[in-house]
């Protein structure tokens, strides 16, 4: 084929020779230079790796100890405010994807630490946000309109396009694990954002309004369809009871543990389009099965100590630890203490564009 190529195109080329058979590799390098010069590209020469097999994720599973997290967090604090900041983050770098803002293809992650008496500044931005409480208790986070105190283990939602801002109105400094899909809003290119003149937005709710209207098994009356949760706060007292309680009931999954996923009350669906979110209680000496799925996913150790193996690496992890699972990479948890995960992922938008796959 290849030869009856040269044939052809050195008659074509009118000088009645026949191309050696070695050149038609030159031919063809020639060509693909010329094509290039018309931004065109041959795809049979990357068809393997635009279409692979399986998938193929640039992540690493990595840990981020706490000991290590917190003191440099707390170091930042004596570097730069909260407001100069704007957010006094520092980002969870995937190690494989340094300089690059994301902890997976697709999710930022950071530590925020808020000084008492500090103020984050109002903004929003087309990015959803969730926090998860790792340290302190009594700042808040105010979202469109209502306050919420928050508390470890607490899980905030921030809703794309939604106005936020923080305060430390307590005596201690809180800390944070902030997950926003901004990778993902960057990839489509549709990223926008606001600042306010306010560095507070006005109170027109009652704290923990949200939660009490929407979290309580009732809905205000003509609540319109969202594909977001119109709650705020999900809070570590009202959702680890309930893992405990499925624990205590041997409601365990195999590869899981006791879990539950947090809902938006409205549909039943996932917190927010892009994003979704689980708690697990895992009992003493707990050895799940071996599990793996397409999203890329974060967790958090909110109670207890064990390890992850994820893809023959073992990820040790204690308390307010956070580490990252890539997609596809099969992970099995070990829980030497009875322990409590948190994880969040980008499953809600794989599944809405049909991609999302488990298996073992
Ligand atoms: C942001 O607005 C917050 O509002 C936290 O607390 C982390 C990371 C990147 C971009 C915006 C916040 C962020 C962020």
């Amino acid at each position: 084929m290849a030869r009856n190529l040269a044939v052809a195109a050195a008659k074509k080329a009118g000088n009645g020779k026949i191309s050696p058979k070695h050149n038609i590799e030159a031919m063809r390098n020639a060509f693909y230079e010329r094509i290039a010069k018309k931004d065109m590209a041959p795809l049979w020469k990357v068809m393997k790796s635009v279409v692979t097999k399986e998938p193929v994720t640039r992540c690493q599973p990595h840990v981020w100890h706490y000991d290590d997290v917190k003191a440099l967090v707390m170091e930042s604090g004596g570097l730069i405010t909260a407001e100069e900041a704007e957010r006094r983050v520092l980002i969870l770098e995937n190690p494989s994807l340094h300089g690059e803002s994301r902890v997976t293809n697709t999710l930022f992650a950071g530590i925020q630490m808020i000084l008492p008496g500090e103020v984050a500044p109002a903004h929003r931005h087309a990015a959803s946000a969730i926090r998860f409480v790792l340290d302190g208790e009594g700042a808040y986070t105010a979202v469109e309109g209502e306050k919420a105190f928050m508390a470890p283990g607490d899980f905030v939602i921030t809703a794309n396009w939604a106005p936020h801002d923080h305060g430390n109105p307590s005596n201690k400094p809180m800390l944070w694990l902030d997950v926003l899909d901004l990778p993902t809003v960057n990839f489509y290119e549709a990223s926008f954002a606001e600042h306010f003149d306010d560095a507070m937005q006005a109170t027109t709710r009652q704290d923990g309004d949200s939660l009490s209207f929407y979290g309580s098994g009732v809905l205000p009356d003509g609540t319109p369809a969202m594909n977001r949760t119109p709650v705020i706060n999900y809070t570590y007292a009202r959702t680890r009871p309930i893992v405990e309680r499925m624990m205590q009931t041997g409601d365990i999954d195999k590869r899981h543990g006791a879990r539950v996923r947090y809902a938006n009350p409205v549909n039943g669906g996932p917190v927010l389009p892009t994003m979704s979110a689980c708690l697990a209680m895992l009992p003493k000496g707990f050895v799940g099965e071996p599990y793996r799925s397409t999203d890329g996913i974060i967790f958090v150790c909110a109670e207890g100590e064990g390890s992850t193996e994820v893809d023959g690496k073992v990820l040790e992890w204690g308390p307010n630890d956070v580490f990252v699972v890539p997609p596809w990479k099969r992970y099995a948890h070990h829980a030497a203490k009875q322990s409590v995960l948190f994880s969040i992922s980008d499953r809600p938008a794989q599944e809405a564009l049909g991609l999302w796959r488990e298996g073992n």
